[in-house]
């Protein structure tokens, strides 16, 4: 029999406080653990779609499958060269599948939207002859919906999710986002050299995998500058693959916006590029590679890149919360967003239980930057405290607005400013729950 147990996932975060008070970001990543056979031949097999696997990988039934879209973008499942598929399925919608008049043999299963098989929406349906679970000897496997837990699951799923919390925050090797000290070369200009290349990263704890980083982490080094500066950069490229660095949200010659080959020649393995222009006004932008952009960026090469301070709305009201005509902004939190290749859902390069905890002091202002180099949009959503919304892609607000779940695209940025005002551990997390919180476990008892 299997079941699972949830625990904090993608994009979660706390505030944490004592005398002091702490604001914990933590995203929790999630796991991708393969889920058990499901199978039998005595009532509908359930299917789970999510981003971005087929639970379970391996599917045995004769009748139905139940099919339900567990994720948080439009998937179907496609039967492989028998015209069986289901439609196009919404984030929480179902569909049966009937099996029944297939051939014994072994399927291959796919989501057939562009990519999703790629990402890992693949696997397998076997009609006949198969072994499985007996799902009416109590299975509750059901790929979320759960409408038969025992007593006996119930517990052992409430213990794996406190469990999962135990390690919070979790040591792991490697920090990303640190401020890269530039070379001041003779005329004023900054000069940053990076090296783009495939290296260990710890997401979780014991969870080492092989991303693509900017000297050596995820995010790569924030490059932090002055309005007016003159800035350079040189990439030397040791990827086994062509790449280049394009400034994203930066307004630059178009020679230097790093989009190969339109804008200039690949950088190819073993060669080296430099960048150079003036940072002409205030910014919260980002790097990464454009070219193979859909490999190298959800695998880590992407980094932060801010240029001038945050525009805090001085002596204005905003919604009921004044701020002071003079304040000073005590901490300034990237909070880079991403959730596709080796690197998973995760905040600042790492999933929970490894995020890392903000801590504030109450009253204190701090401001957070986020950044999505994603693939789905993630609403982050702060407890106890409202988010003052000041700058959209590094553009200050003329009309500052509060949230309290601020929802980032792909590609954007937003820069919040946060007073924390009542001590305590406050959740920070995305508010599509299944990012925040996945299954963990599965297993037979
Ligand atoms: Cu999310």
């Amino acid at each position: 029999m299997n079941r699972e147990s949830r625990s904090p996932a993608g994009i979660t975060a706390l505030l944490v406080a004592l005398v002091a008070f702490t604001l914990t970001a933590a995203i929790a990543v999630a796991v991708a653990t393969d889920r058990p056979e499901g199978g039998g031949s005595t009532g509908p097999v359930p299917v789970s779609l999510t981003e971005f696997a087929v639970s379970p990988s391996a599917i045995t039934a004769d009748t139905t499958l139940a099919v339900t879209n567990n994720g948080a973008m439009a998937h179907n499942l496609v039967i492989v060269g028998t015209g069986i598929e289901t439609p196009m399925l919404n984030p929480g919608q179902s569909a049966s599948l009937d099996v029944s008049a297939l051939a014994e043999g072994t399927y291959e299963v796919i989501c057939s939207v562009a990519g999703h098989k790629e990402a890992g929406m693949v696997g397998t349906l076997t009609v006949g002859a198969g072994g499985g679970v007996d799902l009416a000897a109590g299975g509750v496997h059901s790929g979320g919906t759960h409408d038969e837990i025992t007593p006996e699951q119930g517990a052992d799923m409430d213990a794996k999710m406190l469990a999962s919390w135990e390690p919070f925050p979790a040591e792991t090797e490697g920090l990303g986002n640190q401020e890269m000290t530039p070379e001041i070369l003779p005329d004023g200009t900054k000069r940053y050299e990076l090296v783009a290349a495939i290296t260990d990263w710890e997401v979780t704890p014991g969870n080492v995998v092989k991303a693509w980083t900017y000297n050596g982490t995820v995010p790569g080094p924030m490059i932090k500058v002055d309005v007016g500066d003159r800035v350079q950069v040189e990439l030397a490229n040791e990827l086994p693959i062509m790449t280049d660095i394009h400034w994203h949200g930066l307004t630059i010659p178009n020679d230097q916006d790093g989009v190969a080959p339109l804008t200039q020649p690949p950088i190819m393995p073993g060669e080296v590029f430099t960048y150079e222009f003036t940072v002409t006004r205030p910014e919260v932008a980002m790097y990464h590679a454009h070219a193979h952009g859909d490999i190298a960026v959800p695998n880590g090469l992407l980094g932060a890149f801010i240029a001038g301070d945050v525009p805090v709305p001085l002596g204005q009201n905003i919604g009921g919360i004044q701020i002071p005509d003079q304040l000073e902004i005590t901490q300034r939190i990237p909070m880079v967003v991403n959730d596709a290749g080796v690197i998973g859902l995760t905040l600042n390069g790492k999933g929970f239980p490894a995020t890392e905890p903000l801590t504030a002091k109450v009253g204190e202002w701090i401001a957070i930057d986020y950044f999505n180099e994603g693939l789905q949009v993630h609403p982050m959503h702060l407890h106890g405290f409202d988010q003052i919304v000041v700058a959209k892609d590094g553009r200050a607000l003329n009309q500052p607005y509060l949230v309290d779940t601020l929802n980032v695209a792909p590609g954007e940025r937003y820069t919040v400013v946060v007073n924390p005002t009542l001590p305590g551990v406050w959740a920070f997390h995305c508010h599509i729950l299944t990012h925040a919180e996945v299954p963990t476990a599965c297993s037979a008892w």
